[in-house]
């Protein structure tokens, strides 16, 4: 792994995690029961933190260096647990499996597994307003990055994303039709964290751009290194079934081009991601080294 990019891995999953464990203890007290219990088991589960990283890289290249990052990195995780616990529902992907561990609704059950899933989003708004608190940010600057953050996620984004991805299952999409359900599906909350990185650290319009442009294009290779990885890893290497989106006839870039064709796309996006810093002239060897990454991984 690059070097930068697995510091910065390692520094975004130790704040995480602790931020993560927190909330979960104050989740087993209330709601508490057995819904706490299920909110803390999605919380306790070891992602790789990508979103995090990706947060906590764009703040330091705008000049962040206050701890409170971390809750915001928190919330764009939390959101991200929900979308993966509501992804392996039965009426979704139907998956047993998720982080080296059964899903939510195979552990507990579906009806919990749906509610806890809901109940994650003001779940990730309150940790979100927290860490405004802590960086002594304005209730505008909180306001426009529960928007950014509720956007990315909503039907314009996350859901919708995942809307039409379901819609086109069994069907082999046009190249247009399929980067707009990846965009959606994952690449906007990615997008959403490289932008929320920088407006906790108050950056400027240009620097803004430069790190949606970014998080635009990381977001797109990160899904195509996520079909990839479906088609070519095994089960154990990703924690989840491997070999999902052939058995469910999913709409992927490996589906419409190809093992080879797909490689090919993620690292073209890689590069646009770079040059999308360097076009402003942003200097962050931690955000290049993350994009490297991301088409490198093998989980
Ligand atoms: C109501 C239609 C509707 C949708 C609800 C379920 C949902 C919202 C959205 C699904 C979004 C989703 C799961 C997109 C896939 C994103 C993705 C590549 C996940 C894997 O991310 P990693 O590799 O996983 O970062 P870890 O476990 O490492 O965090």
């Amino acid at each position: 792994m690059p070097p930068a990019a697995e510091s910065l891995l390692a520094e975004a999953r130790a704040l995480t995690d602790s931020r993560l464990a927190s909330r979960a203890d104050l989740l087993r007290d209330n709601p508490g029961g057995h819904e706490g219990e299920a909110l803390a088991y999605a919380l306790g589960s070891s992602g790789k933190r990508v979103r995090p990283a990706l947060v906590l890289a764009a703040y330091k290249a705008a000049g962040g260096t206050a701890s409170g990052i971390a809750g915001v990195a928190a919330a764009v995780e939390i959101v991200h647990t929900y979308s993966l616990v509501h992804d392996d529902l039965p009426c979704m992907d139907n998956d047993a499996q998720r982080r080296g561990r059964p899903t939510l609704h195979v552990k507990f059950d579906v009806p919990t597994a749906t509610r806890a899933g809901f109940l994650l989003v003001p779940v990730a708004i309150e940790e979100l307003a927290q860490a405004a608190a802590e960086l002594r940010l304005t209730d505008a600057a909180l306001g426009r990055m529960a928007a950014l953050l509720l956007e990315a996620s909503g039907i314009r984004g996350m859901v919708g994303g995942q809307w039409l991805d379901l819609e086109a299952e069994g069907h082999n999409p046009a190249l247009a039709e399929l980067v707009e359900i990846h965009q959606r599906k994952t690449g906007a909350l990615i997008e959403a964290a490289c932008v929320l990185g920088g407006l906790a650290a108050g950056a400027e319009p240009g620097l803004l751009e430069a790190l949606q442009g970014y998080g635009r294009e990381i977001g797109l290779a990160f899904q195509i290194a996520d079909d990839l990885l479906d088609a070519t890893a095994t089960s154990e290497q990703l924690g989840k079934t491997a070999g999902r989106d052939a058995k469910l006839a999913k709409a992927t870039y490996v589906s419409v081009l190809g093992l080879s064709g797909a490689r090919h796309e993620a690292l073209r996006h890689a590069e646009l991601a770079r040059r999308a810093l360097a076009r402003s002239g942003v200097r962050s060897g931690t955000l290049e080294s993350l994009a490297d990454y991301i088409v490198q991984r093998r989980s």
